[in-house]
């Protein structure tokens, strides 16, 4: 079992429901351990598009990295997210974060996530759950990255509190 760390959000239809949906196919295939709160964040790099639900959850999966990918791949085409280009609105985008302390560069993947230290939207969710977990490249505290960016508390506001009490595996 590794311990995979995975960013979602949705900025269209509604947005609780996708996640929630998506959460529930990802079961099929990981544990889910922790999910975080979920924020009502400002659209990054293409702004002009509805604000985003973001959220980040902790899962104890057997599938490889690759295998991981291409589940939220398709967990995504399940949804109906339409392929229109980066960063374009979208029903749903899952996004591994961590792979265990894995370091991996291939063409179409890229762990741990090469933009994490950049987005508060991923960071804030990420902290809430696991602050404590040491970035493998930067080798710091996912609190100390977030601690260290620079950004508008105001484009970051918490829209619902935990999720665990719907998602996480009951022990
Ligand atoms: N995802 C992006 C680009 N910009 N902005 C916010 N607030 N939330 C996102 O999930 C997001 C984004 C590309 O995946
Ligand atoms: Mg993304
Ligand atoms: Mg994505």
């Amino acid at each position: 079992m590794t311990k995979a760390y995975i960013a979602f959000g949705s900025n269209i239809g509604n947005r609780e429901e996708n996640i929630n949906k998506a959460l529930e196919i990802l079961k099929q295939k990981t544990k889910i351990a922790k999910t975080s709160s979920l924020y009502e964040t400002k659209p990054m790099y293409l702004e002009n598009q509805k604000w985003f639900l973001n959220g980040a959850a902790k899962v104890d999966t057997e599938l490889k990295p690759k295998e991981l990918l291409n589940f939220l791949k398709s967990t995504e085409k399940k949804m109906g997210r339409k392929d229109v280009g980066r960063n374009a609105p979208r029903i749903i985008d899952l996004d591994i974060l961590f792979y265990g302390d894995q370091i991996l560069n291939e063409n179409d993947l890229h762990i741990p996530h090469p933009k994490i230290q950049e987005r508060a939207f991923v960071l804030v969710p990420l902290a809430e759950i696991e602050p404590n977990l040491i970035h493998p490249v930067y080798k710091k505290t996912v609190s100390k990255l977030l601690s260290e960016l620079t950004y508008h508390k105001s484009e970051i506001k918490l829209k619902k509190s935990t999720l665990d009490d719907v998602h996480e595996e009951k022990r």
